[in-house]
């Protein structure tokens, strides 16, 4: 695998930088020299995945850290948030990883290629996907607003790129795929949840979560954990000290923005949704995947 620095320039002369990629697959450097991140992340496939391991899998900005916090509180046995936040999987490096405890929730953006070799044929996954839209929209805001990527382009332009999959974490349209995949060969080991259901619906999405990960989890437990890990809540509880928070986010931004389905409607145009819709349609040609735009539908 090679790994080479990576940047993006908009027709606008506004750029994203500070980046790494692997054999041309791009990625964050998280407050590594872009070069040693990148050897990190090649390393990665060789880590020793445990049994007791589970894969929350996400593609960015599709409710990670929300669906992270309802399996710590399932894992826990307890609807109670605590300061600690996570490391994603490619943030971190082997020694911390091997030192964590179990059971341990691997927390992954990356495609399966460049996980861990046997995390994929052996532990449990969960899965969380969100409309794109809405998820192309919140990673706008989190590249205009971390402070690390110097960025101030316009929506127009990093829409593009994401539909050219040229951004942090290439290809939605395959990572969805590939996991839509393993879906199909098997279903017992994938719970797949929508951000929108969890939104909506979420005492019963948490009830599929703890079953599938074999949790007793009553219906007071579960409503529990949905009320203390409401938008709200984790907005004010999980923020990272103040100083932290200034040092990652320009004034005024946050990790955690509107939390809401639909905001994509205050992002693009008519003729960019038309657009966006048709590409949807071409690329996830086949898929069973439905996606909800809206909080009415
Ligand atoms: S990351 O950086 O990729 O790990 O981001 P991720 O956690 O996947 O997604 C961030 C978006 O999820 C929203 N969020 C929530 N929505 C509803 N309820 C809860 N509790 C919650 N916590 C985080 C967060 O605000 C981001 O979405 P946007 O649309 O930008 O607000």
């Amino acid at each position: 695998m090679s790994v080479s620095g990576y940047a993006l320039s908009d027709p606008d002369g506004q750029s994203l930088q500070g980046m790494v990629a692997i054999d041309g697959f791009p990625l964050p450097t998280f407050r590594m020299e872009p070069m040693q991140r990148g050897e990190v992340i090649k390393s990665i496939r060789s880590w020793t995945i445990r049994d007791d391991d589970i894969l929350l899998a996400t593609a960015p900005k599709s409710g990670t850290h929300w669906a992270h916090e309802i399996l710590s509180m399932l894992h826990r046995g307890k609807a109670e948030t605590i300061s600690e936040r996570f490391t994603l999987l490619e943030a971190t490096t082997e020694q911390e990883f091997a030192s964590a405890p179990s059971p341990r929730v691997l927390t992954s953006h990356l495609p399966l290629r460049l996980l861990p070799d046997n995390a994929i044929s052996k532990i449990k996954i969960v899965l969380v996907l969100r409309n794109p839209k809405d998820l192309v929209v919140s990673k706008y805001h989190h590249m205009l607003g971390m402070r690390s990527y110097d960025y101030t382009g316009a929506f127009k332009h990093f829409l593009q790129w994401f539909l050219e999959d040229k951004l942090p974490y290439g290809s939605w349209f395959q990572y969805v795929r590939e996991m839509e995949a393993i879906m199909d060969t098997e279903p017992d080991r994938i719970c797949m949840v929508h951000y929108e259901d969890l939104k909506q619906n979420g005492i019963e999405q948490i009830k599929k979560i703890a079953q599938f990960l074999s949790v007793d989890a009553d219906d007071q437990f579960c409503q529990a954990i949905y009320d203390c890990c409401s938008f709200e809540n984790m907005a004010v509880k999980k923020l990272p000290p103040k100083d932290l928070q200034d040092k990652i986010w320009k004034p005024g931004c946050s990790f955690y923005r509107k939390g809401i389905i639909g905001d994509w409607k205050t992002h693009f145009t008519v003729a960019e949704s038309e657009m966006f819709d048709e590409i949807l349609a071409q690329r996830m040609t086949g898929s069973k995947l439905k996606f909800r735009f809206s909080d009415r539908s």
